[in-house]
């Protein structure tokens, strides 16, 4: 039940475009949960598993597996405002082909209303946003991952903002047509319109492209509105680190895909009696608070994880979140009526029913599990999920540490100069490709900050974005900035570094570089740890071996320059002057040392 009558509104006209059999406005009940999970598991999409209460595993078409990155546009009035890392179609142009692909696109279905809250109900830094689907997967999904239903109504009231977001997966029941159990269509958009604040996501069921609150609403959408308003949206976990006997800080770190992203957000500290909290394993929204720091929030209520690799030994945390009320989607199945995927445990189960529903022994030539399946997983059951992170106020950021996939030349932790510095460390995140990803091995693929395919408009705009919160705050509350690789490896492949909870003695450095007691070493990279003073109590490490992942060669530092200097070109007019300076103040330093 709403008053918002710029609500009603726009669900009466989608419904007129749209045509579903019906409208439900979802509540967000236990009782209205469990009718759409009876529903799917009827119609056979949920297969209801024994060893995990109220948890269902499901299967998608083999096409839709994963973001299409392809077929995702942010549709600005200029093209110069979506910049060169965004597709582009004009909105007048896109709306036409929108209006005609959803055109009678629900026939035969429900349209669900689901109205949801990205970040604790009544937050100053949380939004609204109101999803149309007609795929109960996705309301169910969007349940976990978000909060939805009548309290976000009562929040947002006659005149409150939200964020229109229309979804189908693009397959009517026309002529009696039977359905299938997971239909999308060949045809898909995502579409964003960044002015109107507007998300259109047509043919697809899975992930990112039908859950419209996290990556199109909680980054695309919130990245151009952090802009005109002065915050942060950002592709960063957040977790909150104490000390023994010390004070607890709030760190938000950035990744591009495949560096273990979720697994830091959880982790498990390998130096005793250090605790490590989560606040969220994907998403930060930051506003400043009236102490001058950068308040954070998680605008998420669960997770959404890549389940192959993570495992008891990987990230306890995360299986621990995932034990009951959780969906699993393109893993296996096991004959105990359990979930399993590749990297769950050492030895693979004599017999599975694999993602294509097909049977699976370890003899099989496929994987049991796509490599991008997924649990969705309340966060309030993550075992060390943050007292705060539901704290309205959000937390304090000390710290943003970012990231890449690195198998040489970059340290283990190296800490920014000042902010622009940072800003630059940031633009210069970035993976060596592997075998698997397309291009050539040992090539870089940048993703600055993360956010390449998740920026709603000019990524040059953004890097200003951040260059010109420095110039406005002052700089001694803003969170110190780091970078970080837990990949090196050495001259006969091996990885240097032991990574997972151990990466926590990378945390107490930045810990101590924040709290002012931590010692560093001035390089033309930045500022390096001492490394006398580097925690590496317990560790099979030699000096030598530490030493080396700290070591910094000029030659290819310099190289790594140039190389910044070539990707910067794409940006053109828009690179901010301080990134350019940034590049031959640290030439400037490399040819002093
Ligand atoms: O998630 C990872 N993290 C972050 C953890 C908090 N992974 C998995 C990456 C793919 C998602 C890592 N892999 C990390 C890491 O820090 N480090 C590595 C590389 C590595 C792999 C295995 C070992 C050591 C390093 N050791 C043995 O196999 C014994
Ligand atoms: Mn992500």
């Amino acid at each position: 039940m709403t008053n918002n009558q710029k609500l009603k509104d726009w669900v009466g006209q989608m419904a007129e475009l749209c045509q579903p059999d019906s409208v439900h406005w979802c509540d967000g009940s236990e009782e209205e949960n469990k009718k759409l999970i009876d529903e799917c598991v009827s119609s056979g999409q949920f297969v209801p598993l024994k060893k995990r209460e109220n948890s269902y595993w499901v299967v998608s078409d083999p096409s839709d597996v994963a973001r299409v990155e392809d077929k995702t546009f942010i549709c600005s009035e200029k093209k110069e405002d979506a910049g060169p890392t965004n597709n582009w179609m004009d909105p007048k142009e896109m709306k036409g082909i929108l209006n005609g692909i959803f055109k009678g696109c629900m026939k035969g279905r429900t349209m669900y209303v689901i109205p949801f809250s990205m970040g604790p109900l009544g937050s100053n830094i949380a939004h609204i946003g109101v999803e149309l689907t007609d795929s109960p997967y996705v309301v169910i999904n969007m349940r976990i991952m978000t909060r939805i239903g009548q309290k976000v109504l009562d929040v947002l009231g006659e005149k409150g903002e939200f964020v229109p977001a229309i979804h189908s997966v693009g397959y009517p029941l026309t002529d009696g047509k039977k359905d299938i159990p997971w239909p999308c269509s060949t045809t898909k958009y995502i579409v964003h319109f960044p002015e109107e604040k507007a998300i259109w996501s047509y043919g697809s069921g899975y992930g990112g492209n039908a859950l419209l609150g996290k990556k199109c609403f909680a980054l695309r959408i919130a990245s151009v509105l952090a802009r005109e308003q002065g915050w942060l949206a950002e592709h960063m976990l957040i977790l909150g680190v104490t000390p023994p006997g010390g004070e607890k800080k709030y760190i938000a770190a950035a990744f591009p895909s495949a560096c273990g992203k979720t697994n830091l957000a959880m982790l498990t500290p390998s130096i005793p009696g250090w605790k490590v909290e989560t606040v969220g394993d994907d998403i930060a929204w930051m506003k400043f608070g009236d102490d001058g720091m950068l308040h954070a929030i998680n605008p998420e209520y669960g997770f959404f994880g890549v389940a192959p690799g993570t495992s008891m030994k990987t990230n306890a945390n995360a299986m621990l979140s995932a034990t009951k009320n959780s969906i699993f989607t393109n893993v296996a199945y096991t004959d105990d009526g359990d979930v399993w995927w590749e990297g769950m445990t050492d030895e693979k189960p004599a017999h599975l029913i694999d993602w294509h529903k097909k049977d699976w022994t370890p003899e099989s030539k496929e994987l049991s599990s796509h490599p991008n399946s997924r649990f969705t997983a309340p966060a309030s059951q993550c075992p060390v999920i943050d007292p705060a992170w539901e704290d309205p106020k959000g937390v304090p950021i000390s710290a943003f540490l970012f990231g890449g996939r690195r198998a040489s030349f970059v340290p283990l932790i190296t800490e920014a100069y000042d902010w622009n510095h940072g800003v630059y460390m940031g633009s210069s995140c970035s993976s060596e490709m592997t075998a698997a990803a397309a291009g050539t091995v040992g090539k870089l693929r940048h993703d600055p900050f993360a956010m390449l395919p998740f920026c709603g408009y000019h990524m040059g705009d953004y890097f200003n974005h951040w260059i010109s919160i420095g110039k406005k705050h002052d700089n001694s509350k803003l969170p110190k900035i780091f970078y970080v690789n837990w990949f090196r490896k050495d001259e006969n492949g091996k990885f240097m570094w032991p990574g997972y909870g151990d990466n926590i003695r990378a945390i107490k450095w930045a810990i101590e570089r924040v709290m002012g007691t931590g010692k560093a070493v001035d390089a033309p990279i930045g500022r390096l740890p001492e490394v006398d003073s580097f925690d590496v109590s317990g560790l099979d490490i030699t000096k030598d071996q530490l030493k080396q992942l700290f070591t910094v060669g000029k030659e290819q530092g310099i190289a790594e320059l140039e190389e910044m200097r070539e990707y910067y070109k794409i940006f053109g007019e828009k690179l901010p002057a301080e990134l350019s300076a940034e590049i031959n103040k640290a030439e400037e330093r490399y040819k002093k040392s």
